[in-house]
């Protein structure tokens, strides 16, 4: 193997003196940098050209030591006090920092984020327009941030985990574009307070466990905004807390460095250890980096003068990082005073440079529209005697704006609009819809106008939340199941368990994992004598331990990876829900596409026996993981044609299989590994003419038992299986149906209002279903209480095939 390490050396001995000196006054300048963004950053928000910041200041000495060692292939996952490390491994620049301070929703000035992510959360692209994963062995790489504490921690173990699967997994070998022989560490960064929350400690025994490439730097400042360290960790130190995890000769475990976040020279020396052995041997490391200070407090949201003593903050004077570091380098004759005094000033320049150039790009446009808008609305006054004076006053109040927005420049566009539609002495009138019906031609263009930037501001601010390239799931061409003649029935799961088999021999990149899936192949034996064939690298047990495991599989699938992470019962998915909501779902449309992570999470659900192994939260599902695409296939057939369409596609997706599918009969299709089932596409499964039953997954068996019933009386139903809820029917094939029968009854079994709900919403509202309808549209659902336990706390708790009988009766005599 290569030397991995190589060329991570700060030693003056093997430097020439110059160029170690060089490299600290580049670092020394980087630091300087960064305060004096922090430093303008924020008077930019106190004079309200910004809604908020929050700033890195007090971190920037930590933060060029630690960059020293972050090489191409490498990863980051951290938070928002990291500006300095961004700075300094070239991710970000100050002017870019600036543009997103602004929301700048323009890409080429804010890349990491289009001006939808406040400030100091980074992000390089990963994936091409299309989808593809971009060469992520020779950039660095930084995963986008998030604001919730401690979020990154998940997604870290999943980054480090990869580098393992990429050094030990022999089919993964080869694909040497993902990865560098496992060289790669994942960089982690926290807060001190933040280590407070569970997922730190997850995240830590798991990779304690696993032995991976991990290695987290704490800032610990002391406080968590104003909650102060001995109400956050044991003993008041996290590394005295997590001594028991310290690696020792013969175990597992970590390796815990202390250092201090003013000693420059300590930490780099520190660092370089503690990374060379982390990417050497994937023994995680954490750097507990005390005496951090905060010179500006917490955010813009309020000052820590409220809160930290005057001793403190006397301390946090004296031991500045920067005020240490310039010591440091004058004591050992590296510069003098005023060479370091001459790095501040050019360092101020620079910054303030930056920042007039990212809000001068920030406005440039935006000017334009105002102009634009103006001389509309002044057109349109010229036509509208009796309204020429308001409008005048618009157009003057909006030209004048110093700091104008979109938002401005549209609402004004529609107050123009309304008043012309009020009509005054000229009869202007202008549709609804703003759009080019009616009014005089001075009207019409600022209609015209208004609806051009207004489909402006959706492609700005309301796409990506999927992909949208040519790995767009909706292009998965669609490949029908074909079955040979003597096609063998056989039970679900063992439809699942070939589909498997066939699966892991043609992709090497999908790995499966969670609890009780490796060695016996999942509690319902769909990975059944997989691992004994593919391998305990690429088919695995976890520990119990939803939210990493969800963490592991997104950060896996950040690097090319494609894993299927289970959920053992769909129940425990609260456990794991955080990371999904708050960072998969989110992914995309936080990076405007340029990051996606497409984690399969695999669970089982719906209905089986008691409070928490029956359960269907549909609606929290759905509510929860838009960015995610939902499927809930009847079958295990179904099931397996989901994920190849997934597996071609770019976006991250939750499976639900049914729980009381596995022991069904089922025939065995001949092309298991090609087809496809096209996602938002619903299948009628049976034909019918007097009413619409509409439902999915476990309850669709009650519903087809319930149509059997009342056919005897001669009403006949049309079945109709959504297949997923999220893309949802997309060529509105529920509504050709409702067309027919003007009835719907729409069957789930989640809560009240909870994926009833939203089919309800989808067919009526943005189907317009409405007006087919002769009687008033029904949803029968779970009740709003747990199932009960055994058969009769099922059949008593979720929808009976009874209950839909009835409620077909009742609607047909309507
Ligand atoms: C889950 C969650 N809870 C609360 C917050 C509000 N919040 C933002 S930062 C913060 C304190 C974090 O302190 P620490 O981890 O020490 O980081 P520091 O800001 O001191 O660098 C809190 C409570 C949040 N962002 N996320
Ligand atoms: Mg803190």
């Amino acid at each position: 193997m290569e030397n991995p390490v190589a060329g991570e050396v700060l030693d003056p001995e093997k430097l020439s003196f110059d160029k170690f000196r060089e490299e600290v006054l580049k670092d020394y300048q980087s630091a300087c940098e960064s305060r004096e963004a922090s430093l303008l950053g924020r008077k930019e928000v106190l004079t309200g050209k910004a809604k908020f910041g929050i700033f890195g200041d007090g971190k920037e000495v930590p933060q060029v030591a630690m960059a020293k060692f972050f090489r191409p292939g490498d990863f980051y996952a951290g938070y928002y006090r990291d500006q300095t490390f961004a700075f300094a491994t070239g991710a970000a620049t100050i002017e870019e920092f600036f543009s997103q301070l602004y929301a700048d929703p323009d890409p080429k000035h804010d890349p990491h984020s289009s001006g939808r992510q406040m400030n100091a959360h980074f992000a390089t692209p990963f994936v091409d327009q299309d989808g593809k994963v971009l060469d992520l062995v020779n950039s660095k790489n930084l995963t986008a941030g998030l604001a919730p504490t401690a979020a990154q921690m998940p997604k870290a173990l999943g980054l480090a985990y990869a580098s393992k699967a990429f050094r030990e997994v022999e089919v993964l070998k080869p694909f040497t574009e993902l990865s560098n022989q496992g060289n790669e560490v994942c960089f982690c960064t926290i807060g001190d307070a933040s280590t407070s929350e569970g997922h730190f400690w997850e995240t830590l025994n798991a990779a304690g466990v696993l032995q991976v490439p991990l290695a987290i730097f704490v800032w610990d400042d002391g406080y968590g905004i104003s909650v102060p360290r001995k109400l956050q960790t044991t003993k008041g130190s996290i590394s005295e807390a997590l001594k028991g995890f310290q690696k020792k000769e013969g175990t597992n475990g970590i390796d815990i460095f202390r250092v201090k976040a003013w000693d420059y020279a300590g930490m780099c020396e520190a660092f370089e250890a503690g990374i060379r052995s982390v990417r050497l041997t994937h023994t995680p490391v954490v750097f507990h980096v005390e005496e951090v200070t905060q010179p500006q407090g917490h955010s813009t949201s309020g000052s820590h003068e409220r809160y930290k003593p005057s001793e403190r903050l006397e301390w946090e004077r004296e031991w500045d990082g920067i005020k240490k570091m310039k010591e440091w380098i004058i004591d050992n004759d590296l510069a003098t005073e005023e060479d370091l005094n001459e790095i501040e000033t050019a360092a101020k320049d620079f910054v303030r440079d930056s920042r007039n150039l990212a809000w001068e790009k920030y406005q440039g446009p935006i000017r334009v529209q105002v102009a634009h808008s103006v001389e509309l609305i002044r057109d349109l006054a010229q036509h509208s005697p009796d309204i020429a004076e308001q409008l005048q006053q618009l157009a003057q109040t909006l030209g004048a704006n110093r700091e104008p927005g979109r938002k401005e420049v549209l609402q004004t566009l529609h107050e123009a609009l309304e008043l012309a539609n009020a009509g005054g002495a000229t009869g202007v009138v202008v549709g609804p819809d703003r759009g080019n019906a009616g009014g005089s031609a001075a009207a019409r263009d600022v209609a015209a106008y208004y609806q051009e930037l207004k489909k402006e501001n959706a492609a700005l601010y309301n796409t990506h939340l999927y992909h949208e390239g040519a790995r767009n799931i909706l292009q998965v061409p669609e490949v029908k199941a074909v079955y040979a003649d003597d096609a063998p029935t056989l039970n679900g799961y063992e439809i699942l368990n070939r589909y498997f088999d066939q699966l892991f021999t043609h992709n090497p990149l999908v790995l499966a994992f969670g609890e009780d899936l490796g060695k016996i192949g999942d509690v319902n034996q769909g990975f059944a004598g997989l691992q004994a064939k593919h391998g305990a690298e690429r088919i695995f047990d976890t520990g119990i331990r939803e939210l990493t495991i969800m963490g592991q599989g997104i950060g896996m699938a950040f690097r090319g990876l494609r894993p299927i992470a289970e959920i053992q019962y769909i129940d425990y998915l609260l456990y794991g829900l955080q990371p999904l909501s708050d960072d998969l779902a989110t992914l995309q449309y936080r990076t405007a596409g340029r990051q996606t992570a497409p984690l399969i999470v695999r669970t089982r659900g719906h209905r089986l026996e008691g409070i928490w192994h029956s359960g269907s939260p549909m609606g929290l599902i759905l509510h929860s993981l838009r960015g995610l695409h939902v499927c809930v296939p009847r079958n295990m057939v179904q099931a397996a044609g989901m994920y190849n369409t997934l597996l071609q596609g770019a976006d991250p997706a939750i499976m639900i299989e049914c729980l009381n599918g596995y022991r069904l009969k089922e025939k065995l299709p001949a092309n298991l590994a090609e087809f496809t089932v096209p996602l938002g596409v619903p299948e009628i499964i049976r034909e019918g003419e007097d009413i619409t039953l509409v439902s999915y997954g476990a309850t669709l068996r009650i519903v087809q038992e319930a149509a059997q019933v009342v056919e005897a009386s001669g009403i006949s139903c049309e079945v109709i299986d959504v297949q997923t809820l999220l893309p949802f029917d997309i060529h509105h094939l529920i509504f050709e149906s409702l067309k027919k029968t003007s009835r719907i009854l729409i069957v789930d079994e989640d809560v009240p209002g909870g994926a009833a709900g939203f089919i309800f919403n989808k067919v009526m509202e943005e189907q317009g279903g409405y007006k087919w309808l002769d009687t008033a549209p029904r949803t029968i659902t779970a009740q709003a209480h747990r199932p009960a336990y055994s058969s009769d706390g099922d059949y008593f708790s979720k929808p009976n095939a009874e209950q839909i009988i009835d409620a077909i009766r009742e609607m047909m005599a309507e």
